[in-house]
């Protein structure tokens, strides 16, 4: 793999409604981002994804763009913008801006002018497509629920949108539309952000002949998602989008890619891919049912523990994925992969060792640092998100009584992480002195960041210790390059993987390294350990480590291992204690321990 320069870095998401509100809005904003800078950085954090903050109706939160060269007076100017680039330069980060570039707002002067000419050339920034019998052109439902096509006004046209009908597609193929998109690209560009994380972008090909689908649902159509799975030839899209904007600047860039065809991973993140890395939505795919939520099945820990492995497995020598636990769209990590006995503090250290060290780029959103949980509501109205409204409405369509439903949704609904974050426990988490636009999760009382920077075996301190470990002397090569090898793959309770590293290793001088011996020295003396292990251990020679094995074990009881070779050291542990002996070692629940062999 050619190497680049955002591998060995560590990324964070903001959804900036939710951050921090500087001017008591209940709304958070661009300078609460910038006050928070040297938060992140002490955190270990480089890359920055920041969510739309684009002027919008927010009919979905910022994804329907309206005006994409300008901020949202909501979330600040231009000017704050600027600031906050030059800012996280001074500190070595980055900005990523969130593109949106499958559809716009209803609101956008593309569209409005559309509307306003249907026969005109605005009408072909869109999908303008004559109906059926009177009827829309095909069957397929849209993500948010309902027909993807609605009415164009005094027309017998319909126009297209995958999400919600305030979102219309833009057509692709249109080369105007493609134009248009790339100067604006080029434009955030040379502003400086240093990336993209690019939204929903495998919906960009479809397959115009507008054919009805087979139907998946008792409302006679058929999720879009179906012909996107089927349709051919997105790549070419993304290769000239790749050629004309961020190739140009050495951008990083983060698809969004669900849909993904089996064999296309290369052409998506290899050394020429469309893309720098694309978000590892394996896991989550699991939690979702054929239906939409109501009909997911529970999470088995097996699955959840072979799909992370498979796919781990098959970008080796291909890339690196981007991998996360939670984002805007998903219900918290420790709510959703940990077993009900496993949702406290370890068992969110646990979680956050078996995603940071995987090989791949780390990902944290805001407030996963803290090991924050989902923020369940006691009725419907509590929500805000279009999408948990329409998977409501599914579900008591399916037959599911009121509470059931409302129970899907608080297990599954995109506000479980939109709540603000909390940064005290004063009011409203410190979050803001106004009203927040979004409840509080009531914990923050006890949850919060001030909590934890204070307490220094907190989830927080945790987290922070796993980014510089990922950057540390002796650690970052086998970290960053290391190949990846499941372990204790039969082991019922056990999520296990070696992290290996050939000749080619090489320590990374001049970064955070010290931590590192502090930490094994301790732990070794604190668990019996062999004398000679805490002597050898790599941080403190230097030596490049070539081999780590990262245990955690998910169960309700011990777990005794085999271990192959003497450990040279106990690298990191979530527990105090650990019982290890020369060839084996004892993990209590809950616990995950990195060792060096
Ligand atoms: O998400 C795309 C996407 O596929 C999700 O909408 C997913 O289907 C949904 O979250 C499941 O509940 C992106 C954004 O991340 C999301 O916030 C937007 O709503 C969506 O695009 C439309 O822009």
């Amino acid at each position: 793999m050619q190497k680049k320069w955002w591998h060995g870095k560590a990324a964070y998401q903001i959804y900036p409604k939710s951050f921090l509100d500087t001017d008591a809005d209940g709304i958070g904003d661009l300078q609460g981002i910038t006050q928070k800078l040297d938060y992140l950085k002490e955190l270990g954090i480089d890359i920055i994804w920041i969510s739309p903050v684009y002027p919008s109706p927010f009919v979905d939160q910022g994804y329907d763009i309206s005006d994409y060269r300008a901020i949202d007076p909501r979330f600040g100017t231009m000017d704050d913008f600027d600031n906050l680039i030059a800012q996280a330069k001074k500190r070595g980060m980055y900005i990523v801006m969130d593109l949106v570039l499958n559809h716009c707002s209803d609101k956008h002067e593309w569209f409005q002018k559309a509307l306003a000419d249907p026969e005109g050339p605005y009408a072909d920034y869109f999908y303008f497509v004559e109906g059926k019998n009177g009827k829309p052109p095909c069957n397929w439902r849209s993500y948010f629920g309902g027909s993807v096509w609605e009415p164009v006004p005094g027309t017998s046209k319909y126009y297209l949108h995958s999400f919600a009908k305030e979102q219309p597609d833009l057509n692709w193929n249109n080369p105007a539309v493609r134009q248009e998109l790339y100067d604006m690209i080029n434009w955030w560009a040379r502003k400086g952000v240093a990336g993209f994380r690019i939204d929903a972008i495998i919906n960009i090909k479809k397959d115009t002949s507008w054919q009805d689908t087979p139907a998946d649902g008792d409302d006679g159509m058929s999720s879009i998602g179906r012909m996107i799975d089927a349709v051919e030839g997105v790549g070419d899209f993304l290769e000239e989008l790749k050629r004309c904007t961020f190739a140009l600047h050495d951008s990083f860039t983060v698809g969004e890619v669900f849909n993904m065809k089996e064999n296309e991973l290369r052409d998506f993140i290899g050394d020429d891919g469309h893309f720098s890395t694309i978000f590892d939505f394996s896991a989550h795919c699991l939690t979702h049912g054929e239906h939409g939520w109501y009909d997911a099945r529970p999470l088995s820990f097996r699955d959840w523990k072979n799909t992370v492995h498979d796919s781990q497995l098959k970008c080796m020598g291909v890339g690196f994925k981007a991998n996360l636990i939670e984002n805007h769209d998903e219900p918290r990590g420790v709510s959703t992969y940990l077993p009900p006995h496993a949702r406290n503090d370890t068992g969110a250290k646990m979680l956050a060792a078996c995603s940071v060290l995987l090989r791949g780029l780390p990902f944290l959103y805001q407030g996963q640092e803290i090991g924050m949980h989902n923020c369940p509501r006691s009725c419907i109205d509590e929500f805000d998100d279009i999408s948990t409204k329409d998977q409501y409405k599914t579900a008591r369509e399916a037959g599911l009584s009121e509470a059931d439903a409302l129970a899907v949704c608080n297990t599954f609904s995109r506000d479980n992480a939109r709540t603000p974050m909390q940064w005290d426990s004063t009011e409203n988490a410190g979050f803001t002195a106004g009203t927040p636009w979004q409840r509080v999760n009531p914990d923050y009382r006890t949850r919060n960041v001030r909590a934890q920077l204070n307490d220094p075996d907190s989830v927080w301190h945790f987290y922070r210790k796993l980014l510089a470990l990922r950057k540390s002397g002796a650690y970052a090569d086998v970290l960053t390059y290391g190949d990846y090898e499941p372990a204790y793959g039969e082991t019922e309770n056990v999520f296990a993987f070696r992290r290996t590293r050939g000749a080619d290793c090489a320590p990374v001088r001049g970064q955070e390294r010290s931590e590192y011996s502090a930490v094994s020295a301790n732990r070794i003396n604190s668990a019996n350990q062999t004398a000679s292990a805490n002597q050898e251990a790599s941080a403190e020679t230097e030596n490049c480590c070539r081999e780590l094995l990262v245990i955690a074990n998910f169960g309700t009881e011990n777990e005794t291992l085999p271990l192959e070779a003497e450990p040279k050291a106990l690298v990191l542990s979530n527990m105090e204690e650990t019982q290890i002996s020369r060839m084996k070692i004892t993990l209590r629940p809950c616990q995950v321990i990195v060792l060096e062999l």
